[in-house]
């Protein structure tokens, strides 16, 4: 059984706290760790270790010697990668595949994309005149924000947590990461690569534990926490915003949604069901950018909806394992029942259940897993749990729409803005849509296509500030204006 220990000022430890908590296979309900689980304590001694690392060298490093230690992070990762593999299947129970071939290589690909950014970024500069006819001249430097606080969900670990600590570690911050409960693992890997490679001591550190009254309250509510980040649902972003304001520090959030894709009839059938079979079933339905409402055309409505079935339906649930499984579990059993009462809801509120609705026969060595099935429903009205709640399990609505501006007010009604997807040949369609949909992120004719330059975020409730590229910077330094008079 694996003990997860927090990694604080450069070494793991299990705190003062005595207290621990067990973490559950999410594919067969097996106990496969023991957490150590941080208080006041360990996290206090967390902040006094990343501000002793901002005082020392890591503070006066330069920003080309921070980059190649960033590269060196990447490199690491890529090193372990079978371990960062094995940990993040053990917490998650997806399958071996979506690892090996999405969320751990993005661990190691978010450290060289913002080894690169920080080194390659411009400041302004301005001359302007004086009355002396002389003139000065200003220009911006960055300063890191100091201290960032860390807070992670469980749905892609790694990804989620590096898109944070590898800009925020560029930019010369100190962290201290909160990974989610449910998911430990790749937080504490992550420890051990930044000793490999030489990162000083306490500019990496991570707590584990809950959030209120435990680790994740206590990093908020820390007086020597600079700026926070978080991403995770938006009523915990209310509660950690709450704390924020004590000591007016930033924060960053990257929220929930309640994403939508819209289909023309003239839109690709192949290209638009497999991204559509992704965004709604990939990791189970756990991704924050995933389709629970989808919109289609009413002459292509019924042939979308069959189709759709038939690739819900083609799913395998298996242990990650098992090179044939397409499908893994919920995170947990709680997230499970959660999903369960949704699917309960759906019907209850008149729902047509074209597939699914239900749990899956499992055999005997996975039963105690948290398995669901696939889901689509149609029928659904507008005002309906299923149709606005975010549910985060594998599951939509599909209805029909006739015209452009019934489908831009369908899309648009909701608390949420952070993703949508339209499906179309019409060029100028799809522009128009584009604008039209109040999101933070719309692709066209794909779903989750990723370039990690670009501003990631949400509109509405599903966020505040941009990730990515130069926008992280942003969250993640000071500028300060220098005026020379000249
Ligand atoms: P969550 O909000 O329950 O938990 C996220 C983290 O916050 C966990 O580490 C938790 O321990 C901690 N936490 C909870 N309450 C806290 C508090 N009061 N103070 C400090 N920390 C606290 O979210 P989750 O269930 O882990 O993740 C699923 C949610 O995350 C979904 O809503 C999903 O849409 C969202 N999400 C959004 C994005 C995005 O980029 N917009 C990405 C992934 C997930
Ligand atoms: O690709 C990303 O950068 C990102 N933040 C993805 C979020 C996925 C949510 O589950």
């Amino acid at each position: 059984m694996t003990q997860f220990m927090h990694f604080i000022d450069g070494a793991f430890t299990a705190g003062t706290s005595g207290k621990t908590f067990e973490c559950r296979s999410p594919h067969n309900g097996a106990l496969i760790g023991l957490a150590a689980e941080g208080g006041r304590a360990e996290v206090d001694a967390a902040v006094q270790a990343a501000r002793a690392a901002m005082r020392g060298p890591w503070g006066r490093m330069s920003v080309e010697e921070r980059s190649d230690l960033m590269r060196a992070v990447a490199d690491g990762i890529t090193r372990r990668f079978d371990d960062f593999v094995a940990a993040e299947m053990a917490d998650t129970g997806q399958p071996r595949k979506m690892m090996e071939h999405a969320f751990i290589p993005r661990g190691a690909a978010n450290f060289k994309i913002f080894a690169d950014v920080v080194k390659n970024v411009a400041t302004e500069s301005f001359q302007m005149p004086t009355p002396d006819g002389r003139g000065a001249l200003n220009y911006a430097i960055r300063k890191p924000k100091g201290v960032i606080g860390v807070i992670c969900p469980w749905n892609a670990p790694l990804l989620l947590m590096t898109w944070k600590v590898a800009p925020a570690l560029a930019c010369g911050n100190a962290v201290i990461v909160k990974p989610s409960e449910e998911t430990p693992g790749t937080a504490t890997l992550l420890g051990e690569v930044m000793n490999e490679v030489g990162v000083p001591r306490g500019v990496y550190n991570v707590v584990h534990g809950f959030g209120p009254n435990s680790a994740g309250g206590f990093l908020t509510e820390h007086a020597g926490v600079d700026a926070i980040t978080f991403t995770g649902e938006t009523r915990t972003g209310t509660a950690i915003m709450k704390a924020a304001a004590e000591g007016l520090r930033d924060v960053s959030f990257e929220l929930g949604g309640k994403n939508s894709a819209i289909v023309f009839a003239d839109a690709d059938m192949d290209v638009t069901l497999e991204a559509i079979g992704r965004s709604a079933f990939l990791n189970c339905g756990q991704v924050c950018l995933g389709t629970e409402r989808v919109f289609v055309e009413r002459p292509l409505f019924e042939r979308f909806v069959a189709a759709l079935k038939e690739r819900a339906e083609a799913l395998k649930p298996g242990g990650p394992e098992d090179a044939g499984t397409s499908f893994g579990p919920l995170i947990s059993q709680e997230h499970r029942e959660k999903v369960l009462s949704y699917y309960a809801r759906a019907v209850a509120d008149g729902a047509t259940v074209v597939t699914g609705g239900g749990v899956p026969e499992m055999p005997e060595e996975l039963a105690g897993g948290n398995w669901v099935q696939p889901t689509i429903w149609t029928g659904l009205a507008d005002d309906s749990a299923a149709v606005n709640e975010e549910i985060f399990g594998p599951c939509c609505h599909v209805r029909p729409f006739d015209t452009e501006d019934e489908v831009i007010g369908l899309a648009n009604d909701t608390e949420y803005g952070l993703s949508a997807s339209i499906f179309t040949t019409d060029l100028s369609c799809a522009h128009r849509m584009a604008e039209a949909i109040d999101v933070g992120i719309t692709w066209i004719n794909s779903w989750f296509l990723r370039d990690l330059r670009t501003p990631f975020g949400g509109s509405k409730h599903s966020g505040i500030g941009r990730e990515g590229g130069v926008h992280s910077l942003e969250f993640y330094t000071e500028l300060r204006n220098v005026c020379v008079k000249l």
